[in-house]
């Protein structure tokens, strides 16, 4: 046995003697292991079978009700510099850190089974692929890291070759809020959570490795890890351009990594493949381009809002091999959701027979799927190199002045573009309705390091031989002044895609601003779309006197993040003030 399978099995014993699990199985991700753990998580009412019949090989999994959400007031980056973890994360140092999770650690695995999964995040073969071993004593993070990542005998046989793996400890603890950590070491590559068994907090490769960890090796290795759908939009002609975006939770990415193409554009021959709907790994290529790979092998997707109308292929990937968590059900067991269809639950989400008062799922209901039963996931989404990317697009849920599209002028602009990002809140996210808050590239809840030197490392990728996308920022959520949606978004969404994607090409025109390059209304095809008078005006418009306001405000964010912030950055905010101010 290789040195760097005795590095593992001695961490794997080490752990064993401190948390005392009654059995140790290591994972191979086979149809029996994933078999025989389903038998033992139906008997003891862990999964529900769904109705064999419309949902076969599917489950439900109803979370303790105090553990419904990832938790970021008791998310930690554990740097040995307070500074490195910077304003943007809830910092502890790492020996009080250890030394609270050793406490919590101590002894929690009596009476259980310690499970070690073995996985890699990224297609196997992918140079940009990356391994991690996750220790649970939960069967049910078992079964959904069997889908969400390569899991199993190649990924063990990668780390033996290759030596590094992220460490990630995990542990259902007592489900109590009061004791709950989900800490992050990134200078040893270890993550370690406590005391939640859902989602971000306990699937150990998603949030915690394939961002926070993978972000600050990222930045010492020169690549970028971005919570970013990938898609590719295939033209008539059967090129097709790849696209990274990246929005705050809940603003639909799930729906654009799968958009459907409006009628028209079908008829012509449009395709959208999906490559990913959550994180983005990227580096250059060879030729100077940026190539990406989706880390993840599976959704983890919001149910609530799910529809033939709102993801036509999200639906069909989950009819099934699905695990549901936190959604309704039927009197014939099939799972339901708000925005599903008009039949009514006779189950809510914990369990009770369902009385009409409030959601039958859980507003973060999710469901667990493989990617690859996605209708449209791309043939090029297993590929080792990964795809180049021609287009970065940043994105935000703003309600007024930020126009349906503008193009960066150039990389710099596009990092200070990003680096503005906000998102309006809606009521799920925190009960608190429309505030502004800004998320940095959507990696204020994963950024495993200093935002202000997270600005620095996207700077550094102009240099000379690079051949970046062009960076564009999207607002599907601009309202008029009766409150509604100007822009009917879903499928109509390629439209503006088409038109980033003719600007790479030097196709389309636009107009320049100082808030950047912006179409006019006949530069992006709208043939069909129902827009009003005022969308028509507004959708396109450039305010001057409210992005005054904009990017003042912009100023003191930065400022929030201290010398560290790159002055490139703070020039730039500065230069398309003053073009503001000079007109
Ligand atoms: O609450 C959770 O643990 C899930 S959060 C999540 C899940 C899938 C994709 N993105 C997110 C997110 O919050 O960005
Ligand atoms: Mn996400």
């Amino acid at each position: 046995m290789g040195s760097q399978l005795d590095a593992l099995n001695q961490w794997v014993m080490d752990v064993a003697r401190v948390t005392q699990p009654d059995r140790i199985q290591w994972c191979d991700g086979s149809d029996s292991e994933f078999a025989e753990l389903v038998r033992g998580m139906e008997a003891d009412g862990t999964l529900l079978p769904l109705n064999s019949e419309t949902h076969p090989e599917s489950w439900l999994h109803r979370s303790h009700p105090d553990d419904v959400a990832r938790v970021e007031h008791l998310t930690f980056v554990c740097t040995s510099e307070r500074e490195d973890a910077g304003p943007n994360n809830h910092w502890m140092s790492p020996a009080d850190a250890h030394a609270k999770m050793d406490a919590l650690f101590a002894g929690c695995m009596r009476g259980r089974t310690m499970y070690v999964i073995p996985y890699c995040m990224g297609p196997i073969d992918s140079p940009l692929a990356r391994c991690g071993v996750e220790i649970t004593d939960s069967p049910y993070v078992v079964a959904n890291m069997r889908i969400m990542t390569r899991m199993g005998a190649a990924a063990l046989a990668r780390i033996e070759r290759e030596g590094r793996f992220v460490k990630g400890l995990h542990s259902i603890g007592e489900l109590d809020p009061e004791r709950r950590f989900i800490m992050h070491f990134p200078e040893e590559l270890t993550i370690q959570s406590y005391g939640s068994g859902y989602g971000g907090n306990a699937l150990l490769g998603k949030k915690c490795h394939a961002l926070r960890i993978a972000s600050h090796q990222a930045r010492s290795e020169g690549w970028l890890a971005e919570h970013m759908l990938i898609l590719g939009v295939e033209n008539p002609q059967g090129q097709t351009h790849y696209i990274a975006a990246a929005f705050p939770s809940a603003c639909g990415k799930t729906n654009l990594a799968m958009l459907i193409p409006p009628e028209g554009y079908r008829n012509e021959g449009w395709k959208v493949w999906t490559v990913g709907d959550d994180i983005c790994w990227m580096r250059p290529g060879p030729d100077g381009r940026l190539y990406a790979i989706n880390p993840e092998a599976g959704f983890f997707g919001v149910a609530p809002g799910t529809s033939e109308k709102s993801n036509p292929n999200a639906l069909a990937t989950i009819q099934r091999n699905t695990i549901f968590t936190n959604v309704g059900l039927t009197d014939d067991g099939q799972p339901w959701w708000e925005g599903l269809d008009d039949r009514k639950p006779a189950f809510d989400w914990r369990g009770n027979a369902y009385d009409c008062n409030g959601p039958a799922a859980h507003p973060n209901a999710r469901f667990t799927v493989s990617a690859r039963q996605c209708p449209s996931w791309s043939p090029k989404a297993e590929d080792a190199q990964g795809v180049p990317i021609s287009a970065i697009v940043f994105g935000g849920r703003r309600a007024s002045l930020v126009p349906l599209v503008f193009e960066a002028r150039d990389w710099k602009h596009g990092v200070l573009v990003g680096a503005a990002m906000g998102s309006e809140t809606t009521a799920a996210a925190t009960g608190a309705v429309g505030v502004m808050r800004r998320d940095p590239m959507a990696m204020k809840p994963f950024c495993g390091y200093n935002f202000a030197d997270y600005f620095a490392h996207w700077l550094s990728f102009d240099k000379p031989g690079a051949q970046l996308p062009k960076i564009f920022h999207v607002n599907w959520f601009r309202k008029g002044e009766d409150g509604k949606f100007l822009w009917p978004g879903f499928g109509e969404n390629l439209r503006v895609l088409e038109w980033m994607i003719e600007r790479v090409e030097g196709r389309a025109s636009a107009t320049d601003t100082p808030i950047g390059a912006l179409p006019k209304i006949g530069d992006i095809r709208l043939d069909g779309v129902a827009l009003s008078d005022e969308a028509r005006r507004v959708l396109f418009d450039f305010d001057r006197a409210g992005w005054q306001a904009e990017v003042d405000s912009l100023a003191s964010f930065l400022d929030e993040f201290g010398t560290r912030v790159p002055v490139a950055l703070k020039n730039e905010q500065a230069r398309i003030a003053a073009e503001l101010r000079n007109g």
